[in-house]
């Protein structure tokens, strides 16, 4: 058995890109190229399996990849639909490639109530899915199974509505349709099945995923500075999104002002801003953070 850890990626789609640049800002250093299914990780005993979305998780299941990336749309609809139950758990929700699995109608045709979808016709590519949310709220409908294009599926006749999947929405609109209800949300996940591993890739493993986690957290991090009135800083804390503690300097020549340093976790919008500056604050700087570790 290898001691290289093994992660399943899609090779091409809408997850490929962000999957690839997560890792590369964990410092994995390879290259993907056209026809291979395996690139090899070149700083770190780790090979990068390139394949198509719908195989990964059971690529995880059984043992090909140690884990995976996958969106957890595709991850529900493959446990759903599989014949054996699938050992692949999610074990990090990653916040990218967001998207809403969604029952969308022509417009005015809509259906106020879902109960009205009983005995149409609904097109998906996500049977799986659409069958067990129609079977918890008791409704008989017919499925038609589509491989895609399920956004025509109305306009030439052989479905009253849809359930597919849902980002901007431009899609629908340029069809006519509408959303009428949400059934499921997702994002990209990544996930492992409840094998063990061995210890050497349990601790490289281990080594990923706190590098993923602070990744993830820097992104909406930042490093707040500014100058503000010592007796306002209790307020200005305040205002800081999700902040812990600053650090307060006093400033050269001034018995008044302080400089005031502060991590925050949360978003930092421009209200947040607006709303610093009001209280007294001055020179007030957003900075990026590259890197973090707790
Ligand atoms: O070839 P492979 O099988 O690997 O890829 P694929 O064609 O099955 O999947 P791909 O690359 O299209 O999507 C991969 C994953 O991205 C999905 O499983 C979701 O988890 C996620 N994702 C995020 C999306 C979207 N957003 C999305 N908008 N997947 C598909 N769409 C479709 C949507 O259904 C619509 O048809 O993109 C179209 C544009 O969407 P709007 O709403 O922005 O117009
Ligand atoms: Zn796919």
């Amino acid at each position: 058995m290898t001691e290289r850890l093994r992660i399943a990626l899609q090779k091409k789609g809408r997850l490929a890109e962000n999957s690839f640049n997560l890792l590369r800002k964990c410092g994995l250093n390879f290259t993907v190229r056209g026809g291979g299914l395996l690139a090899r990780v070149k700083n770190m005993p780790i090979d990068l399996l390139l394949v198509r979305d719908d195989d990964i998780p059971s690529f995880v299941a059984n043992n090909a990849a140690d884990i995976g990336i996958v969106g957890e749309n595709v991850l529900v609809e493959e446990q759903l639909v599989s014949n054996v139950e699938l050992d692949a758990n999610i074990i990090m929700r990653l916040g990218f490639s967001k998207c809403k699995l969604c029952l969308a109608s022509p417009d005015g045709k809509s259906f106020e109530s879902i109960k009205s979808l009983k005995n149409t016709r609904i097109a998906t590519t996500y049977p799986g899915v659409l069958r067990k949310f129609l079977f918890k709220e008791d409704i008989k409908a017919t499925l038609v199974e589509m491989k895609g294009a399920v956004e025509l599926a109305p306009s030439i006749g052989i479905a009253d509505s849809i359930c597919d999947l849902v980002s901007s929405g431009a899609t629908l609109e340029a069809n006519g349709l509408k959303v009428f209800k949400t059934i499921l949300d997702s994002e990209a996940v990544l996930i492992q099945s409840n094998r063990s591993l061995t210890p050497k890739k349990e601790l490289l493993l281990k080594k990923v995923l706190r590098r993923i986690d602070g990744v993830i957290k820097s992104a909406e991090t930042k490093y707040v500075m500014l100058n503000a009135p010592r007796e306002k800083v209790d307020k200005i804390t305040e205002l800081l999104p999700g902040s812990d503690s600053p650090t307060i300097v006093p400033l050269a020549g001034s018995d008044n002002l302080v400089a005031l340093q502060a991590v925050c976790t949360e978003k930092i919008l421009w209200e947040n801003l607006e709303d610093l500056k009001s209280l007294g604050a001055r020179a007030i700087l957003v900075l990026p953070i590259e890197k973090m570790m707790s």
